[in-house]
């Protein structure tokens, strides 16, 4: 296997468009030839994490899981892309402290709430703002965007970029750090 594995770790806001970059991101490596695989919290949550809700604790372990499959994929040589809102630095890190130095690739989102919040393609910063969903992210829970991350994926007034315009920042990152 000539490939090297790595985790790209996808962070942000619900509704910042993490689901659809690494889609796009997973797409173009297949079309590459390229093995990935898709680690996505709203997925994830529905079997390996089916136990879980959104208290800290919670979420801490929701990323914990999904931190330590990541480095199983990537040890098997697969680009492993996990999109979760992992909003608490703290748990960001242990996910990356499980790989071996530059293997852990963090991605913000960097989309403003308002944006995000106008999109809802779920309603669920509706039933937030109503008091419906206790303990939303952004709303009545805390985000703590990275300060350190290797890419940041902005939000530009007026047309910004497509999720497939930002999956290619994260391919030509990998590039250069010789993962492809
Ligand atoms: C945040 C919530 C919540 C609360 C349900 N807070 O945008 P979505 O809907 O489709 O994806 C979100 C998903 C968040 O799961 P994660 O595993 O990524 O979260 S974390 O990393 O914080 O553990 C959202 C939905 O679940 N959702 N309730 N209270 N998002």
């Amino acid at each position: 296997l000539k490939q090297k594995g790595c985790v790209i770790w996808i962070t942000g806001l619900s509704s910042s468009g993490k689901s659809s970059v690494a889609c796009a991101l997973s797409q173009i490596l297949y079309r590459m030839g390229k093995l990935s695989y898709v680690l996505d919290g709203d997925n994830v949550r529905h079997g390996l994490n089916h136990d879980l809700g959104f208290k800290a604790e919670d979420r801490a372990e929701n990323i914990r899981r999904v931190g330590e499959v990541a480095k199983l994929f990537a040890d098997a040589g697969v680009i492993c892309i996990a999109s979760l809102i992992s909003p608490y630095k703290r748990d960001r890190d242990a996910c990356r402290a499980l790989l071996p130095d530059g293997d852990f690739i963090e991605v913000f989102m960097d989309v403003p709430l308002q944006v995000c919040e106008a999109r809802d393609p779920k309603g669920l910063y509706k039933l937030a703002r109503a008091g419906k969903i206790k303990g939303f992210t952004g709303i009545d829970d805390p985000y703590e965007p990275p300060l350190n991350c290797e890419i940041v994926l902005e939000y530009k007034i007026g047309g910004g970029a497509s999720p497939c315009e930002m999956a290619e920042k994260v391919l030509s990152y990998l590039e250069e750090k010789g993962y492809l």
